[in-house]
């Protein structure tokens, strides 16, 4: 008998699991980030646009809003029906920036008149791939406009059925992003002490941030404000007071206080009147902040989102799904995992409590007639030529003798996921 959670999954895997992430329960359109300045920062609102196809002329979007001088972030994911090459279309007054697929392919950040750039993708029937566009109005009219034409869609603006949003902060916490600028990779973990998102850190392969320039800086900034006010970076004066180092590297980029002076010929951007080595304590790790990008020392013993750097290339996955499944003697079982962003080929390795399982090497499991000894924790190892090798959180297996039978609430359930899963279906064509 199939189980109640493995009709959800089956729900949810028709769009890789991403519907049920929408912060507002809204599935179709992108989220849009509604920013009181030209450079994001000052989060006005979000909300979902169906479409991103808009004339304010000299009008502002909203009330909350000026007529000029604010900007806009949409993300989410864009998914074709038929698979193909598509062209993909921003008409931008004044700036843009589009990325497809992580990759940024139009970084138009300046003002002008209504300008057009395009950008081909090769897309899969039913494949969601992220989607993110960055615009700014500075003066007079305000036009963004996000069109596509692929096969046997003639160029329009892309419809709400074929848009979902990502999660309002959740893609940030959840997936690593790509700096363009140095290749690097960032994610937001926490919140927790210093010390404990150094662990953490160090356990995915990366390290708490460094920052070695305005630009890495600036780009974290605009990446990480919806998250948090502030985040951990790695800079330190633990080791000795006043010799501020980057854990990482060892480095040494201060010393003294707020009247001290930089090292090395590195960067450092501390607020006004920082670091003050503030209370009885003192103050031994220092965060960014969000907004504006000033850094300030903080006490040890606080815990704060952390911003995780890495070199090497970073796997995104979703799943493993179901997260936790129970099914009967002599029935099957079935887990997966899905890759985000796989450049070139990634391979698969399921773990059973840690110990490997020889043959499972593929994004799913399927075991065909479960046994009491298959209950247990299934994890995946994701290894890649060019990524940094990942371990999924682990998936649980219970196996029963019997399940018990539906009762009425739950078939009620049953039904309404049913159609869901219908719904869901119809989406893709
Ligand atoms: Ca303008
Ligand atoms: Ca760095
Ligand atoms: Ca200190
Ligand atoms: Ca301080």
């Amino acid at each position: 008998m199939k189980t109640l959670t493995g009709v959800i999954v089956i729900a949810v895997s028709c769009l890789g699991g991403l519907v049920a992430t929408s912060a507002s329960g809204q599935t179709e359109g992108l989220l849009g980030e509604y920013y009181r300045t030209v450079n994001m920062s000052n989060l006005a609102f979000t909300r979902i646009d169906p479409q991103v196809f808009f004339d304010w002329e000299t009008n502002a979007p909203d009330p909350r809003l000026g007529v000029d001088g604010f900007s806009v972030s949409w993300t989410g994911f864009v998914m074709p029906a038929e698979g193909g090459e598509y062209t993909f279309y921003v008409t931008s007054d004044d700036g843009v920036r589009l990325w497809l697929d992580d990759a940024m392919v139009v970084n138009q950040w300046q003002g002008q008149a209504p300008t057009e750039y395009s950008a081909t993708a090769t897309l899969i029937a039913g494949t969601p791939i992220p989607i993110q566009i960055d615009y700014y109005e500075n003066s007079g009219g305000a036009v963004l406009k996000l069109e596509w034409e692929g096969p046997g869609i003639t160029r329009e603006a892309i419809p709400a059925a074929n848009l979902l949003p990502g999660a309002e902060i959740g893609d940030r916490m959840r997936f690593w992003h790509q700096n363009p600028e140095n290749g690097h990779y960032y994610k937001m973990i926490g919140p927790c002490t210093w010390a404990e998102g150094k662990a953490q850190a160090e356990s995915m392969g990366g390290y708490l941030a460094v920052l070695d320039n305005e630009a890495e800086s600036d780009w974290l900034v605009r990446m990480f404000r919806p998250v948090s006010d502030v985040g951990f970076i790695g800079a330190n004066d633990i080791a000795t007071e006043g010799v501020w180092v980057w854990d990482q590297t060892g480095q040494n980029f201060w010393n003294g206080a707020a009247d001290g002076s930089p090292a090395g010929g590195l960067y450092a951007d501390w607020n006004s009147g920082e670091p003050n080595n503030s209370g009885d304590d003192g103050e031994d790790v220092a965060t960014v902040g969000l907004s504006s990008g000033g850094w300030n020392d903080l006490n040890v013993a606080r815990e704060r989102y952390c911003i995780v750097e890495s070199d090497a290339g970073q796997i995104n996955y979703d799943g493993p799904f179901p997260a936790e499944d129970k099914v009967e003697l002599e029935t099957s079982y079935r887990v997966f995992v899905t890759v985000r962003n796989p450049l070139g080929t990634v391979q698969y390795q399921w773990y059973k409590n840690n110990t490997l399982i020889p043959g499972a090497t593929a994004s799913s499991l399927l075991i065909q007639h479960a046994t009491y000894d298959d209950a247990g924790l299934y994890t995946c190892l994701i290894t890649g030529e060019t990524l940094a090798p990942t371990t999924t959180t682990a998936a649980k297996l219970t196996v029963v003798e019997e399940l018990p039978a539906l009762t009425v609430p739950g078939l009620a359930a049953l039904a309404a996921l049913l159609s869901l899963a219908a719904a869901l279906r119809g989406r893709k064509k």
